[in-house]
């Protein structure tokens, strides 16, 4: 080959290694550290962090390095020297302890509040050189600075007088996987589990660290397992070495490992011939199990237990009660600092007609026997994830109990891995839900950060919507989600469109038309998916199993309360569920004035008008509109609006990279599609009831 040919093979193969590891397939998430494009701007980072100072030797504080000589070069096109003294733009990061620069700075006092998670982000003047420092108590909360420092310069933000201290709201912010031993996933739409178990606990698995990088770069800092629908051979010798193996994999970047605990274990595996919690010799029985997982794990962080629900084995089996439950574990764990999350998602038909109220019913009345570690864990509504209700009335009824808030980031009523649906503003709503628990302004979100009764410990978990896709979501937009929950987690007074707004800059690059047309498609999605499946406060609309379209007349011969028709309450006078105290009563499961305010036809606000009213199909809305026209005119708002999202993405063809552009695009031709298909099917399904009137819009189907 002639030395020219080999010049060119050479750049050609640089370009295609180049252009292969810049692949826009979705992989790098939100740390995609792409150049930044204005070369003034490019400067300013440059002066500003010509040099690393980070002394730490920890798997933390080199996952921390990494980060940063990774984020950096990404950013500058150039790789930034490590050095062991400061010069003039060392970005310096550490501990008092590790960091003898740290520790001359003096900051101890500003430090100890922010605890082992928080951290200082501050310019500083040290012998007269401009430096960055990012310190912490602790290795993790160096890793936290540093991955929200890489998040400012990806956003593009200005780094010259920083003064930024940081702590997280919620001290557990967990990801529960329903992923199950054989490696598929419950209500997971992103392809298979990302635990290999076959291949565990040998050789590691690149991906898993990629993943609780991921986590750790937006505050989470726990991950349970394995599928609340638990089989109970992950508790057995041969599966807790793969466990630890993760465990391992994490550990450097703050996730702490749970595990989801069948209730009936000691029977299941043969070892008892009962899984009563009174019984002695199961007591010892999970004592044991519990001492052996920790001898493997000794920062486990405890069971998640879902019991008496949906046909898994709980203490209800033996006559004891939830908290009877919850204790027996909870003691076996409580020596080793390890937590018990007990779903409250349970909805026995024999204590009450109407299924929201059951978990209600059955778990206020413990409030109070629970031991200090254990959460009880409740869905944000009363019902199901679904995509709209109101918040659970738990919160605010359990004040001596610490509740954990949970949340699912997998979009399982909510399009799946088809639909473009950002959940934060969902999530925003729950949150800003005032309780009335002390009287106004007691929030959802200060039940959930403890504030409101002056719990220590605090936890939200997202059920997650990651698998084994390239993409790790399913779709582009479904990272978001990811992303947001743990912003949120890490910080519950974020509003949605701020963290919209990083996450586009982060994942599609700053372009600002491409940013802001994103967060609008993003802000508005929400509601679309509303209009188009469920407006009005209608819930539980959704067909059998599958649970992707709306088919709400649906009848689930297995059980009423898993019926569409059960929910929608369809009928010749109108639509929606009685709960008003004519019917089932589920308002004054709330604090006052919210009863009231619900119970009246005219008082309760629109969006859970049909959750908690069978309203006469020519009632007057808020519009003038009768109820009937006003869904017609809902429905087909969120089949404009599911357009409208697409036109602008269409605007951005050539402003974000073509690989995910082109693959949105199919996303949301087929979201299209159904939001018109799903109008049809429900108006049609609605018109069915009304006989007598004849209405102005009936004529759209
Ligand atoms: C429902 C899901 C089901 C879960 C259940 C739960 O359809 O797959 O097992 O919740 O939370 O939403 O336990």
């Amino acid at each position: 080959m002639s030395q020219r040919w080999l010049a060119l093979t050479i750049i050609g193969l640089g370009l295609w290694g180049a252009g292969k590891s810049r692949a826009e397939d979705g992989y790098r998430l939100w740390l995609r550290y792409a150049p930044v494009e204005d070369p003034a701007l490019r400067e300013a980072y440059d002066k500003a962090f010509s040099s690393i100072v980070l002394p730490g030797d920890a798997p933390t504080d080199r996952a921390a390095l990494k980060e940063l000589q990774d984020g950096l070069k990404g950013y500058l096109g150039k790789p930034v020297p490590r050095l062991e003294e400061a010069q003039e733009g060392s970005l310096i990061v550490g501990t008092p302890q590790s960091c003898p620069l740290i520790a001359r700075l003096g900051w101890e006092k500003d430090l100890e509040p922010l605890g082992e998670e928080g951290y200082l982000l501050r310019s500083a003047l040290l012998d007269g050189r401009h430096v960055t420092v990012i310190a912490s108590e602790n290795s993790l909360g160096c890793l936290y600075g540093v991955f929200h420092l890489v998040r400012l310069l990806g956003t593009r933000q200005p780094v010259a007088g920083l003064s930024l201290s940081e702590k997280p709201k919620i001290k557990r912010r967990i990801l529960d996987h329903w992923d199950n031993l054989d490696g598929s996933i419950e209500r997971g739409y992103a392809g298979k589990s990302l635990w290999k178990w076959d291949e565990l606990p040998g050789k590691g698995d690149e991906r898993v660290t990629d993943y609780a990088r991921a986590c750790a770069s937006v505050g989470i800092n726990g991950a349970v397992l394995n599928n609340v629908n638990a089989d109970p051979l992950i508790l057995t010798t041969p599966y807790l070495p793969k466990v630890a193996a993760l465990a391992d994999a994490f550990r450097p970047y703050g996730v702490r490992v749970y595990l989801s605990a069948n209730f009936g274990a000691p029977k299941a595996l043969g070892a008892l011939a009962t899984a009563d919690p009174l019984n002695p010799s199961v007591a010892k029985w999970w004592r044991e199990k519990v001492n052996e997982i920790y001898r493997l794990i000794p920062d486990f962080g405890g069971f998640l237990v879902k019991a008496n629900s949906e046909g898994q084995p709980g203490p209800q089996d033996y006559g004891r009660t939830h908290a009877e439950g919850a204790n027996m574990l909870a003691k076996a764990l409580a020596p080793h600092g390890g937590v018990v999350m007990w779903r409250a998602f349970v909805y026995n038909d024999s204590v009450d007609k109407d299924r929201i109220k059951r978990a209600y019913k059955e778990f206020t009345p413990l409030d109070g026997q629970f031991d200090p570690n254990v959460f009880v864990q409740v869905k944000n509504g009363p019902l199901d994830f679904q995509p709209r209700e109101p918040f659970s009335p738990l919160f605010g009824a359990m004040p001596k109990t610490p509740l954990a808030a949970e949340w699912e980031v997998t979009q399982e009523y909510l399009g799946q891995s088809t639909h473009l649906v950002y959940l934060a503003p969902l999530w925003r709503e729950f949150l800003d839900s005032d309780t009335y628990a002390k009287g106004s302004d007691s929030t959802v979100e200060k039940v959930v950060t403890g504030e409101l009764d002056g719990h220590e410990d605090s936890l939200v978990a997202g059920v997650a919507n990651t698998g084994d896709d390239r993409n790790w979501c399913g779709h582009p937009f479904a990272q978001a989600n990811w992303y947001a929950f743990g912003r949120l987690a890490w910080d519950p007074a974020l509003s949605a469109e701020t963290i919209a707004e990083e996450w586009a800059r982060l994942t599609w690059g700053n372009n600002p038309q491409a940013v802001s047309t994103i967060v609008s498609m993003m802000m508005v999605s929400r509601e679309a998916f509303v209009d188009y499946t469920c407006p009005l406060g209608l819930a539980g609309v959704f067909e059998k199993d599958l649970h992707y379209a709306p088919d709400p007349g649906m009848v689930d011969p297995r059980r009423e309360d898993w019926s569409a028709a059960y929910y929608v309450r369809a009928d010749e006078k109108g639509l929606g569920f009685d709960r008003t105290r004519q019917g089932s009563d589920a308002v004054d499961q709330y604090h006052a004035p919210l009863p009231d305010q619900f119970n009246g036809l005219s008082t309760c606000p629109e969006k859970y008008l049909l959750w908690f009213h069978h309203v006469a199909w020519d009632d007057k809305m808020e519009s003038g509109k009768t109820l009937w026209d006003e869904l017609c005119g809902r429905y087909s708002r969120g089949v404009t609006e599911a357009d409208q999202i697409k036109s602008q993405w269409e605007s951005l063809k050539g402003k974000v990279d073509d690989e995910r552009w082109q693959e949105v695009e199919a996303k949301l031709d087929q979201q299209v599609k159904d939001a018109a298909a799903w109008r049809e099917k429900c108006l049609g399904y609605f018109q069915k009831f009304i006989k007598k009137l004849v209405f102005s819009e009936k004529t759209i189907l």
